[in-house]
């Protein structure tokens, strides 16, 4: 018999109330950052379970980061913890994130693409310069991020920044993460005179980005890891268009169920608002 968790007893779904200019300016930038979102104690509540699996499910454990590539120096990644945890699923399937992306994005209801623990080690790299959406096969721009640090990120930890109205602007899409984006996409940035945003996030402080918005973070130099958990959310009505090899494999990952053209309503896609 699977052990029965008790989940912790916490506000997470009460609704964050977000005003017009909030909305206006995450469309016209790309992102926004909203400080409080969550608790220190929803934090603290969800944060064990959060990391157990996390550390569980790293790859990465035996390689030392002198070995690594960029990409590997940059986190440990584990995706979907939601499927095998009930804890996780609980915090991942959270009502106030999910409402917030439903209007940020303005549609109606908005599902699951997947969940992503994000930790960058003690002395863990740079995430390089990129945009999430050339992964993903899908067939509009309504995506979005969620970015939930489970602790304060000081600069020296590596807090995610972002290029102010990158979104609407086709830099090195095209460009999977890697050395050659960090540098290729810092270019495209400066040529474009976009500001690059990179500031420390508060306890409870989150971020939302568009698919499209190119974002990177610094390195760890503190002595612990960097915590973070994400959730993709789309719109629920997004369909399915693999036009890449990429997207062909995440079709395979994420939506498994789903036909081309279809909306992706497979059980890994469950609406999580309203
Ligand atoms: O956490 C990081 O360093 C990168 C995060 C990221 O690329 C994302 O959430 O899309």
């Amino acid at each position: 018999m699977p052990q029965q968790q008790t989940l912790p007893d916490v506000d997470i779904d009460s609704p964050y109330p977000l005003s017009r200019e909030q909305v206006e300016r995450f469309r016209r930038d790309g992102f926004i950052k909203l400080k409080s979102f969550f608790s220190a104690e929803a934090l603290a509540a969800y944060d064990p379970a959060i990391t157990r699996n996390t550390l569980e499910k790293n790859s990465l454990r035996d390689k030392p980061m002198e070995k690594r590539s960029t990409y590997d120096k940059a986190f440990i990644q584990v995706s979907n913890i939601w499927e095998t945890d009930e804890t996780v699923k609980r915090f991942a399937f959270g009502k106030r994130a999910a409402r917030a992306a439903a209007e940020l994005l303005g549609v109606e209801s908005v599902r699951m693409w997947h969940d992503q623990a994000l930790y960058k080690e003690a002395s863990g790299g740079f995430t390089p310069w990129h945009a999430d959406q050339q992964y993903w096969p899908f067939d509009s721009e309504k995506c979005v991020t969620i970015w939930i640090p489970l602790q304060a990120v000081p600069i020296e930890m590596g807090p995610l920044s972002f290029a102010r109205g990158s979104h609407l602007k086709k830099i090195g899409r095209d460009l999977v993460i890697s050395d050659e984006s960090e540098k290729l996409i810092a270019d495209g940035v400066k040529r474009e005179g976009l500001d690059e945003v990179y500031e420390p996030f508060e306890l409870g402080e989150v971020s939302y980005h568009y698919g499209w918005t190119l974002h990177r973070a610094g390195p760890n130099s503190t002595p612990q890891a960097r915590k973070v958990f994400t959730v993709i959310y789309m719109d629920a009505h997004m369909r399915l268009q693999p036009r890449t090899p990429v997207h062909r494999s995440d079709w395979e990952r994420w939506t498994p169920g789903t036909h081309v053209g279809r909306v992706m309503d497979d059980p890994r896609n469950p609406v999580l608002y309203p």
